[in-house]
């Protein structure tokens, strides 16, 4: 038998400035003592959000050509981790990869949108096919945006009542993940939280989050890599949910007692120490 840290197939883009996608996922999930191995959808100047004028190259003739090389080489992945893509024909690369490593871990962060609206790399067509790679995962993570987009439902610009968000957790079960966690969803109770749900136990989770008057780009790939880095190394989901929240809130309130320029990201370089410790974390609540 040969040891070796585990390893993640991370299809996302490279923005190469502004802290998402592959710049956090990298380092998120090896700190965590994993690897990773990045499978590039677009590469890009900065993220959507802000910054001017992207310069993008889409590399959808990429995915791939890549996997067949990874395939001939006989590599093994324990997860394939999808996010942001830049075309619709990657949904279908994506695909090929999971069905490729069918026994591993799928986690689909079905990047689309924030805020209530859609990224503008995100089109309708796109948008309408993320529910089949949705229907393949093991683990999805939309924010509240992207999952109402799933569902087809207005997005509630209103605090949720428990009742509703339950709910939309079922719902997104029924398209097929085992576990859907809900990031950044505002409860009728004046908290914000994440939320989870495990469709063989029944199980509803809650993590509440600290508000913070900010919002910083990439935050959903950095919880989601946590999350994924947690379960990996044998977390539960509440627990791993905990970890991802609690790393974001560290990672949030450092960044923002800096004052900086919010579409920079957060300071993730002063943080990821942190998730090299053994915490204890008892933050996870029914929901
Ligand atoms: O964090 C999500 C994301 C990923 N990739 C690109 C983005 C964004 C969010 O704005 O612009 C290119």
């Amino acid at each position: 038998m040969q040891n070796r840290p585990l390893r993640v197939a991370a299809i996302h883009d490279l923005s190469g400035f502004g802290r998402c996608s592959l710049s956090v996922i990298l380092p998120v999930i090896s700190t965590m003592g994993v690897q990773v191995c990045p499978v590039p959808t677009a590469v890009l100047s900065t993220h959507t959000g802000g910054l001017g004028d992207v310069v993008l190259r889409d590399l959808t003739d990429y995915i791939s050509p890549a996997l067949d090389h990874y395939q001939r080489l006989g590599l093994d992945f324990e997860c394939v981790y999808s996010g942001f893509l830049s075309s619709v024909e990657q949904v279908d690369h994506c695909l090929d990869f999971l069905r490729a490593y069918q026994g591993s871990l799928s986690v689909v962060d079905p990047v689309m949108g924030d805020h209530g609206k859609a990224y503008r790399t995100c089109g309708v067509e796109l948008r309408g096919r993320m529910g089949e790679l949705v229907g393949e995962a093991n683990i999805i993570t939309p924010n509240l945006t992207e999952a109402a987009m799933l569902l087809g439902m207005d997005y509630p610009h209103e605090p949720l009542t428990v009742a509703q968000i339950r709910s939309i957790l079922a719902k997104l079960g029924e398209l097929g993940p085992d576990q859907t966690v809900v990031t950044g969803v505002n409860l009728a109770d004046d908290t914000m939280a994440n939320v989870g749900y495990d469709r063989a136990r029944g199980a509803y989770w809650r993590v509440n989050c600290t508000y913070v008057p900010v919002s910083y780009p990439g935050t959903g790939d950095i919880f989601a890599s946590v999350l994924v880095g947690g379960i990996l190394t044998g977390d539960s989901l509440p627990i791993a949910m905990d970890r991802a929240t609690k790393f974001l809130e560290l990672a949030i309130k450092t960044t923002y007692s800096y004052g900086a320029d919010t579409r920079y990201g957060v300071m993730l370089e002063k943080s990821l120490r942190w998730l090299t410790e053994d915490n204890i974390l008892t933050g996870y609540q029914s929901l």
